[in-house]
């Protein structure tokens, strides 16, 4: 299987290269993504480190000048209504070295660190003009990089908390997750907003799949207040929730910043990024876990409650090296449960939602199919501590599920069929990755 899944997943990143830039799916996202950004770089470090770096690059040229790193920067070269919402309807002042690209105002989880500093790791080996390379564009990175940090741990803590809040649920990158569905019930749902604007994803996919009308409703809502209030955080947001993978990737890019920092001879500010990464920590702890079930969840900013919903975004915290032991077993528990069921119950890697759950939803996005690169983040943390059989499992399950059913965006998680975007670029990537299977490097593990 090895050689066929690894020839695969590197054809459809070379289909998927757009110039200057990965795009997910040709038809159904035609531009770039931020987090998407990062996955990938991860496995083009091993076919194409060139273009990971230029990739990365790419997206870091539309920073804004407050730090936030836009969650899509738009292809010029792609029509406007080639994707909704566009560039024209998200109205984003000419920022940065790409003003001709345009770009939202709304982010995505910052896992660039950790994805640079794997595609650093690996330059070495790929020969002195390959490793001259990745310093040069660690060197240029690593400022962009503290920039995203600061405006995510200060602009986005409403809170309080030391927690980053999301104020939108395309910035989770798990859309239409039930997490999002208590804080959502309170966002006005004005219908007639989809008769202004045309939603293009039902042209290109099954509507059964993807977000409802009224999802869509209260996404272009949230969207519209947030640009008439110039994309400001100081503005009252209807939607706010501290999401338990978003801070755990935001302790990881710490994590990995602590890394990139020693390595560019700044050890003062090495200490700074692991010192931020334990108080990310201890505020997840604090904040986003349920004492009577030992469970992470995402916690509404407006009301201070969790969400009673157990979502994979639950399981990442297990990325965290500074975990207590308790809270690693309740972890693993969890994933291990017929919750989620890791792959020694289903032979499948675990779901987006809680498969005991009423609205467990076997094909709509975030609500029940299998995503790989949330498995992938989900494996790093058992090996990060020390999960060496149950990590493997994953591993397997994951390539297997990939090689029978194609490099497709999601899985349905019973059958296993490839669901959503064909030949989309995070599975390939995410693929590569679990081919070479790599352990997690030792900055990353728990003592
Ligand atoms: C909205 C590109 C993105 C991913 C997200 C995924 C989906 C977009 C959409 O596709 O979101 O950003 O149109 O549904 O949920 O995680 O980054 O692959």
């Amino acid at each position: 299987m090895s050689a066929e899944l690894w020839n695969s997943a590197a054809h459809v990143l070379d289909d998927n290269w757009s110039g200057d830039h990965m795009v997910p799916s040709r038809r159904l996202y035609p531009h770039q993504w931020s987090w998407d950004t990062a996955f990938i770089a991860v496995g083009l470090a091993y076919v194409n480190p060139s273009r990971a770096w230029r990739d990365l690059r790419s997206l870091f040229e539309a920073q804004w000048p407050d730090g936030r790193v836009p969650h899509i920067v738009f292809d010029p070269a792609t029509p406007e209504n080639n994707y909704f919402p566009g560039p024209a309807f998200w109205d984003v002042p000419a920022y940065g070295r790409r003003p001709a690209h345009g770009s939202t105002g709304i982010v995505q989880p910052p896992l660039h660190a950790v994805a640079a500093w794997e595609v650093y790791r690996h330059a070495s080996a790929h020969g002195a003009t390959c490793a001259h390379e990745a310093r040069i564009e660690l060197e240029w990175l690593y400022p962009r990089l503290v920039a995203q940090q600061e405006y995510l741990l200060v602009s986005r803590n409403l809170s309080g908390s030391g927690l980053a809040a999301i104020v939108h649920p395309w910035e989770s990158g798990l859309d239409n997750s039930p997490a999002w569905d208590a804080a959502m019930a309170n966002v006005p749902a004005d219908m007639s907003l989809l008769a202004t604007h045309r939603r293009r994803d039902l042209e290109v996919a099954d509507a059964t799949h993807r977000p409802t009308d009224v999802d869509y409703a209260r996404y272009i809502g949230l969207v519209i207040s947030y640009r008439d209030e110039g994309y400001s955080d100081s503005a009252r947001h209807a939607f706010a929730v501290e999401c338990p993978s978003f801070n755990t990737i935001l302790a990881s890019a710490e994590l990995a910043l602590a890394q990139i920092a020693g390595e560019l001879g700044m050890p003062a500010e090495a200490d700074a990024h692991r010192e931020r990464a334990h108080r990310i920590t201890t505020a997840i702890v604090k904040h986003l876990r349920n004492p009577a079930t030992g469970t992470f969840h995402a916690r509404d900013v407006r009301t201070g409650t969790l969400s009673p919903e157990h979502c994979v975004s639950g399981l990442i915290p297990l990325m965290l090296p500074d975990l207590d032991p308790e809270h690693v077993e309740a972890i693993v528990a969890e994933a291990r449960s017929p919750r989620f069921g890791l792959p020694e119950q289903t032979e499948l890697p675990v779901p987006s939602y809680d498969r005991t759950a009423p609205g467990f939803d076997t094909l709509r996005y975030w609500r029940g199919p299998i995503w790989i690169n949330m498995n992938w983040l989900l494996r790093r943390g058992l090996l990060v501590h020390g999960r060496m059989d149950e990590a493997e499992d994953l591993r397997t399950a994951m390539m297997r599920l990939v090689h029978r059913n194609g490099h497709f965006e999601y899985f349905h998680p019973i059958s296993g069929k490839g669901l959503g975007a064909p030949a989309f670029s995070w599975t390939a990537a995410l693929a590569l990755d679990l081919l070479a299977d790599r352990s997690v490097p030792a900055y990353a593990r728990a003592a």
